[in-house]
């Protein structure tokens, strides 16, 4: 198939490149690399070294003798560039990953509230345009967040929710109750594209991902210009890959508040496998479809614990520290979201076991040196931004 990756330089969106050239498609990425300047306005590096997009199309190139084609370019603010790309290349699914995804830096302050609902609403809507206009029939998997749903006091369905009211009945997309200004903006990406497929006939997955853990994917490690942009800070790292850093570097693990907040999580590995999937099989002309994709919920506590017990096993005393919560969010609650449309269609997860802990902890020991210990704790507080 001809697969268009956008944000194909990121954290999720190089592997899934990788992932998709090993198996014989014809893949192309977009990419602005503004992620890359995000990162730089707060000092923020991955914890190993990142090779420019070039070098690693290049090297995969050479590896592999498998071509990826390379679009430079911001579908937010240039529509005509992303038009282009879309009539070349004509892409029979389109692999979309090109949103500013943290949470924090959506609360830093107006600014970024904007740059963050703007850059993701507007390419998505450029997205919407530019595929009604020339490849109507290409199939939209489009990265959506389990925090759109935020922690409603009632089961979390797969998007959409039966209800009856007076007697009568319909379906609808689910309440939503996000908890950032960037998740908020993932509810608004699911709304423009509902309407698209319902009025267009556009064919859409919007994937509800759960909070990633991983370095390592079977084309990261084939060579060091592979790698891919793991982040520990409190900006961009998400909390279990921030804690096992803090927990090899000697530094308390930072809970926010009492840790009872529940989420769904899933290795790197698993959302390879579940946009796989979801390529392999469309959603029909017209369809809004959405998956709930995690394998496993945990509370922050537990993920703590984990941690802490692996360091144990590996010598290292791990303290867990219960800081301020800079986020305003439940800190106990109910939390059971239904995740069974990627069981039915054959996800084999990869559960977070001790020696997925101790794997990572392994490849973050290799590369401590590198960790700047002032990026750690959180300063960007929900309440005052
Ligand atoms: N947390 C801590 N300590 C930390 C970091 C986080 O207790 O050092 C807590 C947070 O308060 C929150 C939970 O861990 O309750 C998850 O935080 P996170 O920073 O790992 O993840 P989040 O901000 O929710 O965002 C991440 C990704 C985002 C994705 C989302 C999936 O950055 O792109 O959409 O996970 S989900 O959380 O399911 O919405």
């Amino acid at each position: 198939m001809r697969i268009l990756i956008m944000g194909g330089d990121g954290y999720l969106g190089w592997p899934t490149a990788m992932h998709f050239s090993s198996k014989g498609h014809d893949v192309a990425i977009l990419d602005s690399l503004v992620k890359r300047y995000w990162e730089a306005e707060f000092g923020a590096e991955p914890l190993i070294p990142v090779s420019s997009i070039q070098t690693r199309v290049r090297g995969w190139e050479r590896a592999t003798g498998r071509k990826i084609q390379l679009y430079i370019g911001d579908i937010s603010t240039n529509h005509r560039f992303l038009y282009d790309v879309i009539e070349r290349f004509q892409p029979e699914a389109v692999v979309h990953y090109a949103e500013q995804p943290s949470a924090p830096y959506s609360m830093f302050g107006r600014e970024y509230c904007v740059e963050t609902q703007r850059n993701n609403v507007v390419g998505t809507l450029n997205l919407m345009f530019a595929l009604q206009r020339s490849a109507p029939d290409a199939h939209v998997v489009k990265l959506g967040t389990m925090g759109e749903y935020g922690t409603p006091n009632i089961d979390i369905e797969e998007g959409w929710l039966d209800i009856t009211h007076n007697g009568r009945q319909d379906r609808v997309l689910f309440p939503k109750k996000p908890g950032s200004f960037y998740h908020l903006s993932k509810v608004h990406d699911s709304n423009n594209l509902e309407f698209a497929c319902r009025i267009w006939g556009l064919r859409v997955t919007d994937l509800n991902q759960g909070v990633v853990y991983g370095i390592e994917t079977p084309q990261t490690t084939m060579d060091k210009d592979f790698v891919t942009s793991f982040h520990y800070d409190a900006v961009f790292g998400t909390v279990l890959n921030r804690f096992i850093v803090q927990a090899v570097n000697g530094i308390p693990l930072t809970v926010y508040g009492k840790g009872g907040q529940t989420r769904g999580f899933l290795n790197i590995l698993d959302t390879l496998q579940c946009v796989e999937l979801a390529v392999e099989n469309p959603a029909d002309r017209g369809e809004f479809r959405v998956f709930n994709q995690f394998t496993e919920q945990f509370s922050i506590n537990d993920l703590a614990a984990i941690v802490q017990r692996v360091g144990k096993g590996l010598g290292q005393d791990v303290v867990v520290d219960h800081i301020a919560n800079p986020r305003v969010e439940l800190e106990e609650h109910y939390y059971n979201a239904k995740h069974s449309k990627f069981s039915d269609m054959g996800l084999q997860p990869h559960l977070l076991t001790d020696d997925v802990v101790a794997r990572m902890w392994e490849t973050v020991r290799q590369n401590q040196a590198r960790v700047h210990h002032s990026l750690v704790q959180p300063d960007i507080k929900w309440k005052q931004g």
